[in-house]
């Protein structure tokens, strides 16, 4: 790369780990798999591609739509794999143990990614493959993200001080933050375009899971037969489930990341445990403001 070098600023106590990319913070060893998807990968007008910001739900969409798509016929892959060795998120798979290579256009891809909207390659936003995007109230991507980077970055240390993690959501300072950014772009691509954008919300799924899911099947044009397809599909990949399974008790994602880190709570307002009110207010003010000018409440 040419010119002045990427700002860099610390995260969780490690030193120059992210780098900022056009307004957005990225994990610094991920740039590059980023620009390279951006300028290399040519989207399949049938392929699929999940995004989300972190900690939003991520997981449960990707195996919600794994199931979806590629019908189990000889057992199920979820038994024996995590959701994301199976849907590969582009800018970190040559980092994690997926099988999936994201640049074999051979057939319809199931992928997903991190990235901002702005960030996506051309052909991805100009054909007409689908988007998925999942969102999540700030305050519990919040909590879900102190608990995730606890488990990862300080396995044996006392967790980070929660202001300090309050301070990097609220001044947008963490992996593909600023959080409110994020959602906005593809809240706003989504109302423009409603064939080419679904926008989810985890606290929908939460509430009316079938809906919610019939509305992915739906959009990904594979409509769901009935209620007990709707209530097969929510059982094989709830939280519950797929917590239990001996992969995701014991396997790695990648060498950082224990599958285990995917799955906790999964409960809507968790939130209440741990944020005072002058955190809740901070974040009302910097983040929740921001996507409730949109529209957007939670
Ligand atoms: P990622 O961005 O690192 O991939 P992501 O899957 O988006 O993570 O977020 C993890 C959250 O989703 C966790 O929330 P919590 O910390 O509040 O508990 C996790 O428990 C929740 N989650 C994971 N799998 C499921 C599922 N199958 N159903 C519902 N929630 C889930």
């Amino acid at each position: 790369m040419t010119g002045d070098p990427l700002p860099k600023a610390s995260f969780w106590d490690k030193p120059d780990i992210l780098t900022q990319l056009e307004g957005f913070w990225l994990v610094s060893t991920v740039v590059d798999p980023a620009t390279t998807f951006r300028s290399n990968f040519n989207a399949r007008e049938d392929d699929v591609v999940l995004a989300s910001s972190i900690k939003t739900g991520t997981t449960w969409l990707m195996a919600l739509s794994h199931s979806i798509l590629k019908k189990p016929e000889n057992g199920d892959p979820l038994a024996t794999d995590n959701p994301h060795t199976l849907v590969p998120t582009v800018e970190s798979a040559p980092f994690t143990n997926t099988k999936v290579d994201i640049y074999d256009a051979s057939a319809p891809r199931l992928l997903h990614t991190h990235l901002p909207y702005s960030h996506l390659p051309a052909s991805v936003k100009n054909s007409t493959c689908k988007i998925v995007y999942i969102a999540r109230s700030p305050k519990d991507t919040l909590i879900s993200m102190w608990h995730f980077f606890n488990a990862i970055y300080r396995r044996d240390r006392e967790p980070l001080p929660l202001d300090e993690a309050v301070d990097c959501f609220c001044t947008g300072v963490h992996p593909f933050g600023p959080f409110s950014d994020h959602v906005a772009e593809y809240w706003l691509e989504s109302r423009r375009r409603l064939e080419k954008v679904l926008f989810v919300k985890y606290e929908e799924m939460k509430s009316d899971a079938k809906r919610e899911v019939s509305r992915i099947a739906e959009f990904l044009g594979r409509p769901l037969t009935g209620e007990g397809e709707a209530e097969e599909l929510l059982w094989r990949c709830s939280l519950e489930r797929l917590k239990n399974l001996e992969v995701n008790s014991s396997g790695h994602d990648s060498e950082l990341v224990p599958n285990a880190a995917y799955f906790r709570k999964g409960q809507v307002g968790d939130w209440k445990n741990y944020l005072t009110s002058q955190m809740e207010e901070r974040i009302h003010q910097t983040v929740g403001l921001k996507l409730e000018a949109l529209g957007l409440f939670f």
